[in-house]
């Protein structure tokens, strides 16, 4: 039990379970993602059965066009190319379990649909079920660098072996395809954003088009992030000038070269004039006119340009929360329309807790994909348990109340708000060589959750939580409840004992591991926590209030005077918009300041209980995956304890105030913690 089989783990059903397995899979169709959905029910009900008969009614894999399907007048018009419907029928004369699609992926994601059902301990017989995803564009991206390393990865190496491709293809690439597929992820950005314009080169291009002909079955497109350069690096140009005729013609040659190596390409993601990348910016073009530029270069192709929204400059001294939206929201209805401009779930940069960007809902003429971080980079890493689907949640649920209430971020991103045909979100993945992927096995369920949102934003996070637990460990309700309620909590216990109450950016410089609220000296502003907590003798927090940056305004009305005081902000996001004294009072009756010193230990009960609760699992779960599960929280404890200790003595040094009564002091003063030092942090592009 290595973690390997992710939610493709396929064990003997409990005897006399639910389940009555199929006698036969039956394929109607020889195309290579029905000949792959046809291997995965093979594989699991031969894996499921474990010696038993099988009694169920045979499985049948038949697209809309088949004509004893287009006989039964399935109501298949609402699925779109990707969607799925299962029913129990009756076909050839014989009961049959119907899976069928308006296209072979459909087909597939119906497949793995049937295998989730049966995986969560869902009875086949009378099997009904029917569903389309919301977004279109659902795709993971790799911050992968082609010598191997991946930035902010904890799951070792990448995946990609770009040495020994495009020649050898072996099995862990059509595992990644079968995972993600399972999901509905249908689209992978290979290269980090911080790229290199040599992905863009014959070799890699042939490579990369190794990788998206295993892919191709499995519904998944590739894309890369694009150097802006290029032109410069590649083609020898004075210039990546986007209005420079020879520029453009660069790129429109450069797309023909692609789309010769890989036809069905999806396109490209670009991270321009953001913490060092080149951009048009560096012409004294839009970002619109960078975009647009490639866009024409994609588009008789069939192409999309993803440009990240994620900018924010050295040279601006505007709060940096502000500078996204001050930069894009006036070229809203300027981008060409096979543009997604991508933007981060928060105005900052993924941290425990963000209030949602003030760009959703702002740019209802541009389709906006949502990012988010899948990869823990400011959560603890791979070893800290902390479930996002709460946070992928929060964001997708959060009301933009633009042009009126009802404006969630998800009807955003999935387009219906503004009628867009093209939507999308993206997940920074957290997977690597390791062989459990994502460097534990609780980290699974993030790319899982991501997956499953992506899919349908709908889903609940606790029905996520506990479907990916049935289908990881075991579909026996004594383990999906207790492992579903730990995940539940477990991202709140992370933003208590890092950031509570609104905090931000606190992390150790570059690697942001571990606490260094203290750290004031480096030569960019905003690359200080003195610069977000803004803590003093007298207070704490980041006044973005008219007084202060006014960031406040960049919401819409209603949100802005809710957050514009501090009696009606989100005591979750308060010292996020605000700096207030020490003694502030809070909805508990406590200062501030004792509120402060209650979350940190508050975040630590909290893993306290989660240690507690998985010790109890042990007859549950494997001895393998439970030891390293154990000793995961174990470190995630002492982080904990590190986290609050450090954070608590920095504040004191600066407000010299007591501990709040019955608080323990530190285990060490200030100085122990800032002499603390981890050149070797994995993950750390420098
Ligand atoms: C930050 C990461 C950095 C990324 C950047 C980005 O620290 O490594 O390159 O985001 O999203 O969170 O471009």
């Amino acid at each position: 039990e290595d973690g390997y089989d992710l939610w493709l783990r396929y064990r003997p059903l409990a005897a006399g379970g639910a389940t009555a397995l199929p006698t036969g899979v039956e394929r109607r169709g020889d195309t290579p993602t029905l000949r792959a959905a046809e291997a995965e029910l093979t594989r699991a009900f031969a894996a499921m059965a474990g010696g038993t008969p099988a009694r169920g009614a045979r499985v049948v894999l038949a697209g809309a066009a088949d004509p004893e399907v287009a006989r039964l007048n399935l109501p298949l018009a609402d699925l779109g190319s990707e969607g799925y419907l299962i029913r129990q029928v009756r076909l050839g004369n014989a009961p049959a379990i119907l899976i069928t699609g308006n296209s072979d992926i459909g087909v597939l994601h119906g497949a793995f649909a049937l295998l989730r059902h049966v995986n969560t301990g869902q009875a086949l017989a009378g099997i009904e079920l029917a569903s389309a995803p919301r977004i279109g564009l659902r795709l993971l991206n790799h911050w992968d660098n082609l010598d191997g390393s991946v930035e902010r990865g904890y799951a070792g190496e990448s995946i990609w072996d770009w040495w020994t491709l495009p020649e050898y293809t072996g099995p862990r690439y059509t595992d990644y395809a079968r995972a993600n597929a399972a999901l509905g992820i249908n689209g992978t950005v290979l290269n980090n954003v911080n790229a290199k314009a040599d992905s863009l080169t014959a070799p890699y291009l042939e490579k990369a088009a190794a990788l998206a002909a295993v892919f191709r079955p499995y519904g998944i497109k590739v894309y890369l992030s694009a150097r802006f350069s290029a032109p410069v690096e590649l083609g020898g140009l004075p210039t990546a000038d986007p209005l420079d005729p020879a520029v453009q013609a660069w790129w429109d040659a450069k797309a023909t070269e692609v789309y010769r190596a890989i036809p069905d390409f999806g396109g490209f993601l670009v991270k321009a004039n953001s913490e060092g990348q080149p951009g048009p910016r560096d012409y004294g073009r839009t970002h619109a006119d960078g975009a647009n530029m490639l866009a024409r270069a994609v588009a008789p192709h069939g192409g999309i340009v993803m440009w990240r929204a994620f900018v924010y400059a050295d040279t601006d001294p505007d709060d940096r929360a502000k500078q996204a939206y001050t930069e894009f929201k006036p070229l809203d209805g300027q981008f060409a329309d096979n543009v997604l401009v991508q933007v981060k779930n928060g105005a900052i940069d993924f941290q425990p807790r963000e209030p949602f960007h003030p760009l959703f809902g702002a740019m209802p003429g541009t389709p906006l994909m949502l990012e988010l971080q899948i990869t823990k980079e400011y959560l603890g890493y791979n070893t800290h348990l902390a479930y996002l689907g709460t946070m992928f949640e929060e964001v997708l649920d959060a009301d933009t109340m633009l042009p009126a209430a009802g404006a969630s971020v998800a009807r955003v991103v999935d387009g219906s708000l503004d009628g867009h045909r093209l939507s999308g979100i993206a997940g920074v993945a957290n997977i690597g060589a390791d062989r459990n992927w994502s460097g534990s096995t609780f980290d699974q369920a993030n790319w899982y959750a991501f997956g499953r949102l992506a899919w349908d934003h709908t889903l609940s996070a606790e029905a996520i939580a506990a479907e990916w637990a049935a289908q990881t460990f075991r579909p026996d309700p004594a383990l999906t409840g207790p492992v579903a309620a730990m995940m539940m909590g477990s991202r709140q216990a992370v933003v208590d004992y890092m950031t509570p109450l609104g905090l931000a950016h606190l992390m150790g410089t570059g690697h942001h591991h571990g606490p260094a609220p203290w750290i004031a000296d480096l030569a960019r502003p905003e690359w200080n926590p003195a610069y977000y907590h803004r803590a003093d003798r007298q207070g704490i927090g980041f006044d973005r209030t008219a007084s202060g940056s006014n960031a406040v305004a960049q919401y819409a009305p209603p949100l802005a005077a809710r957050f514009a005081d501090p009696a009606t902000t989100p005591e979750a996001d308060l010292l996020w918009f605000h700096h207030l004294p020490w003694d502030h009072r809070m909805q508990s009756g406590r200062t501030l300041w004792a509120e402060l010193v209650h979350d940190y230990d508050r975040g630590i009960g909290s893993v306290v209980q989660m240690r507690r609760q998985w010790d109890t699992l042990a007859p549950l779960v494997d001895a393998e995956r439970h030891a390293e599960t154990a000793a995961f929280l174990a470190i995630q404890q002492r982080d904990a304890q590190w986290w609050r200790d450090a954070s608590i003595a920095y504040w004191r040094s600066l407000n010299g105030l007591p501990l709040p009564d019955g608080a323990a002091a530190p285990a060490h003063d200030l100085d122990w913690y800032k002499a603390l030092s981890f050149p070797y942090a994995p993950g750390h592009p420098d």
